[in-house]
């Protein structure tokens, strides 16, 4: 059980903290510029925090979207926001408007930070979603930035005092149904993720350097790839551009200990590692979708280090099952973090004996707190929080994945919404109907599948599906578009119209 101070801002503890405690010198980021320092970072976030204050009129409880790849300005406005009270939602690079709009709308955003590269779809946000106000961009290379309003600011700055059951952090989520929801963390969730699964499970130390690829505006990365670390006083390199080849260049380069990634990703990088040298990996861990038995033994063949396998929701900030290197069982996800309870349950809640299949339930010092959703009633129940995957358990209590419960699309890690890629194509004029599902893909976990039924006249050829691929990327996030697309005379619907998802899954299945 973690216990923090009734007062306390995360901001301080993740960050000033080690400068106050003589650990500002220890590098936090390395950067083809050189390295950054827990002090210079420090500096950098108080100039921030006096611009969002002093220039941009943000007070504590506001919420700032935060639009940026992997890089330590984008981490530089997170800690900022947070440590003038505000609440930081950050969001994926490749977002389109019309998703950004939605997130806006729901968390009631005036005021967004952006890197200055990701300025066009901010822009056509800022036309759909006229409750944003206001846009900082940074990065610009120019003298309207944010960093041009920084230089004139003194580099300290007091934190605001914030309660530990503070809201810190929205991190969103695509339901199954398109509509995302916003998940809202407290400060001290911040700080438990580090001292359950981090402290227990990972067990870093500070001369650890972590790596890896998944977003900062995915939890898993945040945590991965900045809490983690910075907790402990290590460093991290954070890569905008993080495909299998570049995070391997950058495993060479910059000799991380600690890698975040997905299997997809562990796979790609098993095909490219001849005449490769990442020998300066100790630990690697993976989560975002489940981590097949082959990848891991493939994986261990080749370097010998033995993947650490995870569970986590955004819903709950990060992973609540997994296992520490000495306890790994090969093809089970794990057990359960120290500080949380996990159970296996039926479908009257029931809990079930090992060995039985169910609905995985879990609890402890994270947990599910959806911004403004009636969904929330269906996600905790009883304090537990009914996650979207079906577990078995056996006895020695190691949790064995089984399946999604949900609709929910996971590929490469990333979760998509069937509903939400059907109404991108649907907005195409050759496409009368469509259903998407997962298939399954020795690659990516699952692929977008799209079953569609043309409009009278048009033909499903080769360029057709080149042309509604092209078409769902330029609409929505590019990694939603449809991989496969099956053209069909009809869909399967029930008596009163709706579709039957499970049909096409089990066709896609096949
Ligand atoms: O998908 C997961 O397993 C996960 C892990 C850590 C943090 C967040 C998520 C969604």
């Amino acid at each position: 059980d973690v216990r923090y101070p009734e007062r306390i801002n995360c901001a301080v503890e993740f960050l000033d903290r080690h400068v106050t405690e003589g650990r500002g010198d220890r590098t936090l980021f390395v950067t083809p510029d050189g390295p950054i320092s827990y002090a210079g970072f420090q500096k950098t976030v108080n100039r921030m925090a006096r611009v969002l204050v002093e220039d941009l009129g943000m007070v504590p409880g506001n919420r700032v979207l935060i639009r940026s790849a992997n890089n330590p300005t984008m981490t530089a406005a997170l800690f900022a926001v947070i440590k003038a009270g505000g609440i930081a939602v950050c969001t994926m690079p490749l977002l389109r408007a019309v998703e950004l709009a939605k997130i806006v709308d729901k968390a009631e955003i005036a005021l967004a930070l952006c890197d200055a590269r990701l300025a066009d779809e901010m822009e056509k946000t800022l036309v759909r979603a006229p409750r944003l106000k206001r846009v900082a961009y940074f990065s610009t290379g120019g003298v309207d930035g944010l960093e041009a309003r920084m230089a004139s600011k003194p580099d300290s700055f007091e934190a605001v005092d914030t309660a530990r059951d503070d809201v810190c952090l929205i991190g969103f989520t695509s339901g199954t149904t398109g509509e995302p929801k916003g998940t809202m963390h407290f400060h001290r969730d911040m700080l438990a993720i580090c001292d359950a699964y981090s402290k227990h499970v990972l067990q870093p130390n500070p001369d650890d350097r972590f790596i890896g690829s998944p977003p900062l505006a995915f939890t898993f990365g945040l945590g991965g790839l900045v809490l983690f670390p910075m907790r402990v006083g290590a460093s991290a390199v954070l890569l905008e551009k993080a495909a299998p080849d570049q995070l391997l260049d950058a495993i060479e380069t910059w000799r991380p200990t600690v890698c975040f990634t997905s299997p997809t990703a562990y796979r790609a990088i098993l095909g490219k590692l001849d005449g490769r040298d990442i020998s300066c990996l100790r630990k690697c861990v993976s989560a975002g979708e489940t981590l097949p038995k082959p990848t891991w033994d493939d994986w261990f063949a080749a370097t010998g280090i033995r993947i650490q396998d995870g569970i986590g929701a955004t819903e709950m900030l990060h992973i609540f099952i997994s296992a520490t290197l000495d306890e790994i069982r090969p093809g089970a996800t794990g057990k359960v973090v120290p500080g949380y309870q996990a159970r296996v349950i039926g479908p009257d809640g029931e809990t079930l004996p090992p060995g039985e299949v169910g609905r995985l339930a879990v609890r402890g010092p994270t947990g599910c707190r959806y911004l403004a959703d009636d969904r929330q009633r269906n996600y905790v129940q009883d304090g537990w929080n009914l996650t979207g995957d079906t577990y078995r358990m056996d006895e020695d209590g190691y949790f064995w994945y089984q399946a999604r419960s949900d609709d929910m699309i996971v590929s490469s890690g990333y979760n998509i919404a069937g509903p939400e890629v059907e109404a991108a194509l649907l907005s195409h004029p050759a496409i009368a109907e469509c259903g998407v599902v997962a298939q399954p893909d020795p690659d990516r976990g699952s692929i977008v599948k799209a079953f569609v039924v043309l409009k009278p006249g048009q033909v499903g050829d080769a360029a057709l599906t080149r042309a509604l691929q092209d078409h769902v990327k330029a609409e929505i996030a590019p990694y939603k578009y449809p991989r496969a697309i099956e053209y069909v005379d009809a869909l399967p619907r029930t008596d009163t119209g709706k579709l039957r998802r499970f049909e096409l899954r089990m066709i896609a299945e096949q």
